[in-house]
């Protein structure tokens, strides 16, 4: 038998598969053929979890005090959701939280992001606080920290009260100053427990649908210099904010959750990534490129010309003050190309035939979790990373054995963490991963109609099913490995 070195057998795979005995050999030799050696780890304490939001899963919008939130009104609106579906109910956590922590806890989950609804703290936004809001929240965390489960705590995950909209929402500044407000107030009743939080979650999302197209509460399509300026007052949100988590409660550490543009290379070549690094930064030049750089690009500035928004250099510091960690909220990817222009990249849109899961935007791109993290901690230089969210929606059937094969779900889960896998390995600081969701629940205009959790949730008697998805995201948590 012809021993072959690996790289040697390499060079004669690739020449071709003329002689197939002869690559079958090698290959033998090179590596020895077995099932046993498949496993792709991750380092020692990886932080396994899952995330979700207060209005998508706790229900009890009447309860304890709660005051309306812009999601209330909205949802209650005719029209403006899925079959007119709202979050009155939807997962019923709030008085269900016990059974949901035991899912945690039989999934062998290391850690929980949840929100916190603000209207629950401060029903009006400002001024008086609810303590049976900051009770609620209190009890939850401590059976997290029980079961061994540590809270990842979003102060801001869409839910704002309604008074405050009243009063312009993000459009005034006013409310970058209550969020801070309502952040510092809440950091210091749940300091003692929770230690990692984000101010808020997809500043993007909630800004560009909300008040951009109209899709998200409160439903608004402004023009484009207000629009430019609720773009502000949510970065200036988050800068603020942080600063008041840091300033009452020691030890504090604060991140943001972003959905940022996912950009990949159209595929790994030199000029490629090039590229990708370009746009990274341009692409995203209004949230996570302010957030971490504390300044909005010239080219973000020169696009909105005479609609740039107004913000003081005092303000842009607040902004762009380090964080402790980044959050990266990653569904689809966003390829780009190299091209010949001042820019230096373009964006690919993708043709109609380019695979997606049960929600049409939701389109497949799993090297997103190679390429994002690897690009965001080089250009904003972070040191580390959380993926706070991933997940996807399938069309879910309850099959005659009462059981649900999501194969979907996990061909999608298994191809983004194998990427993921591929950055850790290479020394990325992606340090834990949050997926999105625990359990089906009110996904915002889309109602109840699709369905992201790896937990099936029956919305009418509230029982609860664990999905194929979940029995393999247990056995990734429990070998800590692919
Ligand atoms: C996240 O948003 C949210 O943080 C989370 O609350 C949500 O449940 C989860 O994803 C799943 O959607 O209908 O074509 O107009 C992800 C970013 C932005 C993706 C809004 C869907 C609507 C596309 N989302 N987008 S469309």
């Amino acid at each position: 038998m012809i021993r072959l070195s690996r790289r040697m057998f390499g060079k004669l795979a690739a020449m071709s598969a003329a002689n197939s005995a002869l690559t079958v050999e090698a290959s033998a030799a090179a590596k020895p053929l077995t099932l046993a050696n498949s496993d792709r780890p991750f380092p020692a304490g990886f932080l396994w979890g899952s995330a979700t939001a207060s209005y998508q899963v706790e229900g009890a919008v009447n309860e304890d005090g709660r005051g309306t939130s812009i999601w209330d009104t909205f949802s209650h609106t005719p029209g403006k959701t899925h079959n007119g579906d709202t979050g009155d109910v939807a997962d019923d956590s709030y008085h269900r939280y016990h059974e949901d922590i035991a899912i945690m806890q039989a999934l062998g989950l290391k850690s929980c992001r949840f929100s916190i609804a603000w209207p629950r703290i401060f029903p009006n936004g400002t001024g008086t606080p609810n303590q049976k809001g900051i009770d609620h929240y209190r009890i939850f965390t401590e059976a997290l920290l029980k079961a061994g489960i540590e809270p990842f705590c979003t102060l801001y995950h869409w839910d704002l009260p309604q008074v405050l909209q009243d009063k312009g929402g993000w459009q005034s500044k006013d409310t970058s100053e209550a969020f801070a407000a309502y952040a510092g107030y809440t950091a210091g009743k749940l300091g003692d427990l929770i230690k990692n939080w984000m101010t808020m979650n997809e500043l993007s999302s909630f800004i560009e649908l909300g008040y951009g197209n109209g899709i998200h509460a409160p439903g608004l399509k402004l023009g484009p210099q207000q629009l430019a300026q609720a773009r502000h007052h949510a970065v200036l949100g988050h800068g603020l904010g942080m600063q008041a988590i840091r300033a009452n409660s020691k030890g504090a550490r604060v991140g943001v959750a972003e959905n940022i543009e996912a950009i990949i290379p159209a595929f790994n070549a030199p000029e490629h990534i090039a590229a990708a690094k370009k746009a990274m930064v341009e692409e995203n030049a209004a949230y996570s490129n302010a957030i971490h750089s504390g300044k909005y690009t010239d080219a973000y500035l020169e696009r909105l010309g005479t609609n740039a928004p107004n913000f003081t250099a005092q303000e842009m510091k607040a902004i762009g003050a380090p964080t402790d960690f980044q959050g990266l909220n990653i569904y689809t990817a966003v390829p780009v190309r190299a091209v010949d222009n001042a820019r230096g990249y373009e964006r690919i849109s993708n043709p109609a035939s380019y695979p997606h899961m049960a929600s049409s935007w939701l389109t497949l791109g799993p090297e997103a979790l190679y390429w994002c993290p690897k690009i965001a901690a080089e250009v904003w230089n972070v040191r580390e990373i959380y993926i706070t969210e991933n997940g996807c929606s399938s069309a879910d059937v309850v099959a005659q054995d009462g059981q649900i094969y999501d194969s979907d779900r996990v061909m999608y889960l298994n191809a983004y963490m194998t990427q993921m896998q591929r950055a850790v390995s290479e020394g990325v600081p992606v340090k834990g991963y949050f997926l999105w969701s625990l359990l089906d629940n009110f996904e915002w205009a889309d109602g109840y109609e699709k369905r992201f959790g790896i937990t099936y949730v029956d919305f009418k008697t509230q029982k609860r099913t664990p999905k194929l998805s979940s029995k393999f995201y247990a056995n990734v948590i429990a070998k800590n490995g692919l």
